[in-house]
């Protein structure tokens, strides 16, 4: 109806968005056969019949199992066109993409390699839909600093080509504290920093990534709202939270979602955005995250409207680069 088609038109920016997580059962069977890997699937049917989730780690397992087919500089390359040219569809203007490369990495897979093949996908994106683009490296949380240390060393190379650094995988148990040494060495090397925090962790991660990892902004974040505390401190210092609903559905991080607080969110004040985390593993890409979430909480298009201005707001762009697009 009408609201599908504002929501489809309506300029975007996706600033949450694994890279990883864009592998579609169609394109992982291609390059498994391409490069002559093993899977525990023969159909596509069958990759789409596992994706069914409890908890995060749940996902994580089979997540990490699918990237195995990325092999080549242009396995990645071919990786980020599918996801450009799906988000140009979606009137995606600006995106902020995550990789893990030790992922890759631990696979025997060249950290330049990864880098080469998705920054050819990010140029590409600029000439063929106009979208700019970005790289944010994110360190295996449930791996050691010392190992993240070391990834940010192998990246010293392409760091002038990198907007940020983030952390992701398993939340719990692996606190933000772990990874202050090598956030602060990011940031003194001008890069922007971001963290998952509050999907399944408690407000105390939360609270660490933006004292100990001095994040300047935070992926998911739906713990935070245990906290009023911490919910005027975000709302006061206008920290973006990058939330995605079918992530959160699929993850059960929220039962329903009419029970998604996403609309508190905004009327608490926070910058809220909508993104879509893992499309290819969460059913649905930025547009069907609206979708699902203006159906779930009646979003109206001045919501909507927010959430997408929020976006660019939260975007990472040059001063001159965010004026065009509010
Ligand atoms: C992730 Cl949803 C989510 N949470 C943590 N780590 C991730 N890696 C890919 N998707
Ligand atoms: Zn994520």
């Amino acid at each position: 109806p009408a609201l599908d088609r504002f929501i489809l038109a309506l300029p975007k920016a996706e600033l949450h968005l694994h890279i990883e997580g864009s592998l579609e059962p169609e394109l992982m069977m291609a390059l498994a056969r391409r490069n002559r890997v093993d899977l525990p699937f023969r159909t596509v049917e069958e990759v789409r019949a596992a994706y069914q989730f409890s908890r995060l780690q749940d996902f994580l397992d089979i997540y990490y199992q699918g990237a195995a087919v990325l092999r080549t500089a242009e396995d990645f390359r071919d990786l980020g066109r599918a996801y450009f040219d799906r988000a140009a569809a979606d009137s995606v203007r600006h995106a902020e993409i995550f990789f893990d490369p030790q992922t890759h990495t631990a696979r025997g897979i060249p950290i330049g390699i990864v880098m080469e093949g998705l920054l050819a996908a990010v140029e590409e994106a600029r000439v063929r839909h106009g979208i700019t683009g970005g790289l944010i490296l994110c360190f295996l949380r449930h791996l050691d600093e010392e190992e993240a240390f070391a990834t940010f060393r192998a990246a010293e190379p392409w760091l002038d080509r990198l907007l940020g650094v983030g952390l992701d995988s398993s939340e719990l148990g692996h606190p933000p504290a772990k990874f202050a040494r090598v956030f602060a060495a990011a940031g003194a090397a001008g890069l922007k920093r971001v963290a998952h925090a509050g999907e399944e962790g408690p407000p105390a991660y939360v609270t660490e990534a933006l004292d100990l990892l001095q994040v300047d902004r935070l992926d998911h974040g739906n713990r935070a709202l245990e906290s009023p505390e911490l919910v005027a401190r975000l709302a006061r210092d206008a920290m973006t939270l990058t939330v995605c609903p079918l992530s959160n559905l699929k993850l059960c991080v929220v039962d329903a979602m009419d029970a998604h607080p996403i609309d508190r969110m905004l009327a608490l004040g926070l910058r809220a955005t909508i993104n879509s985390d893992d499309p290819a593993y969460f059913g649905g890409y930025v547009a069907d995250n609206y979708r699902a979430a203006a159906a779930g909480r009646g979003l109206d298009r001045a919501a909507l409207g927010q959430l997408a201005r929020n976006s660019f707001l939260g975007a990472f762009l040059p001063e001159a680069d965010l004026v065009q697009h509010l």
